[in-house]
């Protein structure tokens, strides 16, 4: 429970951290806030679920092909709704909708950022009450004027003005940058407010985890095959075997590999070249946040951050973690090139 003599709440946090920017006048905070709003909205409806009719299929696909789950609906309105009626945001790219959905009202197309998100992350949990998430990844337009326009949202991660990710697990956090290092905020249910819980979170050094869909062997490129094997051998100098550890929710992986140590694996297979993993609202949101942890994300070759998207719902492998794994990783890729 809160105890408001000891806490910062997000508003307070934000507004702090805005005297930072001189010249800001407080979009970003509004903008955040919005966001936070929603993620509460979301987060009661999926507290809710089992108690009302909120589980289950919507009976329609989104663009991947993917059958659209009803929180999977339910949480895109809502983060649409709240970002249309802040007017910080002149549009936004999500993972439900095919095109990049322009607000031309003339309130929100003088908004100054584009958000990129992915309203429900792991919805395949939903079912079996897995932690699931929210991922977001915040632009500045460039566009001059107008709704915002695909141009807007196709910029590559080095460009990020913010990124974060909700969590909706035993508790619900919310854990975002801006470009200084990396804060994590816990929900307190009783009042409804984000408190600062994990101030400047940073992987530790060593990580001793790895977490990779393992069923999927047979298909992953020869380099982390062999990187699969190095994580399961002996020996105790390095801490190996590492444990292994794959939930399905690509927040809830990332989040315990954060705080324990460990690296995420989504490799490209041989039925997906460019794994499952979507460019602009999973991977580059995700890598921004992990290296401002002091992490590392990586295709297996490139920094994800420099990747220049060309399609809004555009894949790419995923290889994130404390520096070091990642840096092993990338070894094994390379002596084994393109297999
Ligand atoms: P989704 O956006 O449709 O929920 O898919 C993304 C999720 C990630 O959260 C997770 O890392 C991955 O899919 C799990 O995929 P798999 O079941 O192939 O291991
Ligand atoms: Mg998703």
């Amino acid at each position: 429970m809160v105890q408001r003599s000891k806490i910062t709440t997000l508003t307070e946090f934000i507004i702090q951290r805005q005297s930072e920017y001189p010249h800001a006048k407080g979009a970003l905070t509004r903008l955040l806030n919005d966001i936070a709003t929603a993620a509460k909205i979301v987060n009661r409806e999926i507290n809710a679920a089992g108690l009302v009719d909120i589980l289950g299929t919507a009976g329609r696909e989104n663009v991947q092909g993917e059958t659209q789950k009803k929180l999977d609906v339910f949480a895109n309105e809502t983060f649409i709704t709240a970002l249309k009626g802040g007017g910080e945001c002149c549009a936004i790219a999500s993972e439900e909708n095919e095109r990049v959905i322009n607000f031309s009202n003339e309130f929100s197309s003088l908004g100054k950022y584009v958000v990129a998100m992915d309203p429900l992350d792991g919805s395949s949990n939903i079912e079996s009450n897995v932690s699931i998430g929210t991922i977001f990844s915040i632009y500045r337009r460039v566009s001059e004027a107008g709704g915002g326009t695909q141009e807007d949202l196709l910029q590559a991660g080095l460009n990020l003005t913010a990124a974060g990710y909700v969590i909706y697990g035993s508790s619900t956090m919310l854990v975002f940058t801006t470009g200084k290092g990396v804060n994590g905020f816990t929900l307190d249910p009783s009042v409804g407010i984000f408190c600062l819980s994990h101030p400047d979170m940073r992987f530790p050094e060593e990580g001793k985890i790895y977490s990779i869909n393992e069923g999927n062997y047979i298909y992953f490129p020869q380099g982390v095959k062999r990187y699969i094997k190095y994580c399961q051998e002996n020996d105790p100098e390095t801490f190996r075997p590492y444990t292994s550890r794959y939930i399905g929710s690509l927040v809830a992986d990332f989040h315990r590999n954060l705080i324990r140590g460990g690296i995420f694996l989504y490799p490209g297979t041989t039925k997906q070249p460019q794994g499952k993993l979507r460019l602009l609202y999973e991977c580059a949101p995700i890598a921004f946040i992990a290296e401002q942890a002091g992490g590392k994300a990586s295709d297996g070759h490139k920094r994800i951050m420099e990747i220049e998207p060309e399609t809004l719902h555009q894949r790419s492998p995923l290889f994130t973690g404390p520096r070091a794994m990642v840096d092993k990783l990338e070894s094994f890729m390379k002596q084994c090139g393109n297999k």
